[in-house]
């Protein structure tokens, strides 16, 4: 597995966790860790062994605590953009992988941290996960795609009053407005659960799995016809062998066994 500095990796029975893993700055994502969690995510889409991936911060105190605010600092009108574009590329690899990626969301997770969080495709929180857009603080708006996949999350009213007033919230708060899945005592209870549920998709087939992702994606996609990638992607299942497989091992009343093909 490649040397990293800003993240850290690791594999367990399929199971790949990245850490992002500057404690000291409360995991804030500058541009060197957000390279990183990038080339980490190629990886994911290159590597069929993986069967799922967990996102967390190191330490108990922060997931992410946003952007970082050093780096941020030196931006201007011409490179902003640029900055953008580039975090909203790798959000939306996290978000269109064909593996399950949950954010196990242990403390802060705002701005850039509350972005990261929401591009993965669930979220188990500790109880003393705190979520916000508190850009406005800082004289911007969210640059990680957080205005809109926070309104996709919690509705139009709630998104336009946390990232205009720049509350933080709870972890029950969060889950109350489903923005989160689960919340769990602390970190080890959250990562069990995020690794129960990654066990159970590991058993079902993995094309429709990644077909899964495509689809509920294209819900949030103007361009597409969300009907129609559905449509497609049944057609897609129908040819598969795990398909056959999952009809027969039900009319036989056995456990099915997906290879993915
Ligand atoms: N960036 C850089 N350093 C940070 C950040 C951050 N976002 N958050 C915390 N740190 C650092 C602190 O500077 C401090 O470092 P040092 O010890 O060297 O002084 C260390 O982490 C510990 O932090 P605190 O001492 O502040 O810890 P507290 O427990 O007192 O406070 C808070 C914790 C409340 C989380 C506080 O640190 C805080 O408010 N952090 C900033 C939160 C924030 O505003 N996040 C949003 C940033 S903007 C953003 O994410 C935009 C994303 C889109 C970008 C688009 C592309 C350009």
């Amino acid at each position: 597995m490649a040397d990293f500095e800003n993240i850290k990796l690791t594999e367990n029975g399929g199971v790949l966790t990245i850490t992002i893993n500057r404690e000291d700055k409360l995991n804030a994502l500058n541009q060197a860790t957000l390279a990183e969690l990038k080339t980490a995510i190629q990886g994911v889409y290159d590597d069929h062994d993986i069967k799922g991936v967990i996102i967390t911060g190191a330490g108990e105190k922060a997931f992410v605590a946003g952007a970082d605010i050093k780096e941020l600092s030196g931006l201007n009108e011409m490179n902003a953009r640029k900055f953008a574009e580039s975090g909203q590329e790798i959000f939306e690899l996290i978000e269109n992988c064909h593996s399950p990626v949950i954010a196990v969301v242990n403390g802060f997770a705002l701005g850039g941290g509350c972005e990261l969080a929401m591009a993965c495709h669930m979220r188990i929180a500790t109880t003393n996960a705190k979520f916000g857009q508190p850009e406005v603080n800082l004289g911007i708006v969210p640059g990680y795609g957080g205005t809109q996949r926070l309104t996709q999350h919690v509705g139009k009213g709630k998104s336009f009053e946390l990232q205009m007033t720049g509350d933080m919230i709870g972890a029950d708060e969060a889950k109350s407005l489903r923005l989160v899945n689960y919340v769990e005592a602390d970190k080890e209870a959250a990562t069990a659960k995020a690794n129960e549920i990654l066990a159970k998709v590991a058993t079902k087939a993995p094309i429709a799995i990644g077909l899964v992702v495509d689809c509920v994606n294209s819900v949030f996609n103007s361009d597409e016809n969300g009907y129609q990638t559905e449509a497609n992607a049944f057609a897609r299942c129908a040819g598969t062998s795990d398909f056959k497989e999952g009809t027969d091992a039900f009319l036989a009343k056995r456990k099915a066994d997906f290879k993915g093909e």
